[in-house]
């Protein structure tokens, strides 16, 4: 069991054909994935996945970026997954990210950083329910 965290392997890491590569390390950090699916956002739907960020200055960059081209999202689960997965990720810019994290190894830039994932268990809930509205929130 454990927690779970929404992670999307964003348009730039798709294009770069990695998506093997980044589920692999999901599942060698023992995060794993317990639902999955590809699909290409709208513009409108980026913006209301990314709606907390509606004020920043790259807002508009980034939702534009989102329905570039076909993202995986996926629910992943295991101990402490939100943590760990951010520590997996690395940081926002992958010029300051960890080495070996995913972001160090397969992100281009701060907005075309390879992956997203879930900032905490609460926007987890936002985020999982989003994608998968029809997932059992208690078990399965
Ligand atoms: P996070 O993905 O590490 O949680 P957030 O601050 O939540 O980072 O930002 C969401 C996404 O917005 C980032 O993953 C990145 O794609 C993009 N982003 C964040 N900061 C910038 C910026 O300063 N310029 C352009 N894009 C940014
Ligand atoms: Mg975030």
């Amino acid at each position: 069991m454990g927690e779970r965290t929404l992670a999307i392997i964003k348009p730039d890491a798709v294009k770069k054909r990695v998506i093997g590569d980044i589920i692999r390390r999901y599942e060698g950090a023992g995060l794993q994935p317990i639902e999955m699916k590809m699909l290409t956002l709208s513009k409108k739907e980026a913006e209301e996945f990314y709606a907390v960020h509606r004020e920043r200055p790259f807002f508009d960059s980034l939702t534009s970026f989102m329905a570039r081209g076909p993202i995986v999202v996926l629910v992943l689960e295991g101990e402490e997954a939100v943590r760990r997965y951010r520590d997996l990720m690395g940081a926002t810019d992958p010029a300051k990210a960890e080495s070996g994290t995913i972001r160090a190894v397969h992100g281009t830039s701060i907005e075309e950083n390879a992956v997203h994932g879930s900032d905490s268990s609460e926007t987890s809930k936002f985020e999982v329910g989003y994608f998968f509205p029809k997932m059992d929130i208690n078990s399965r």
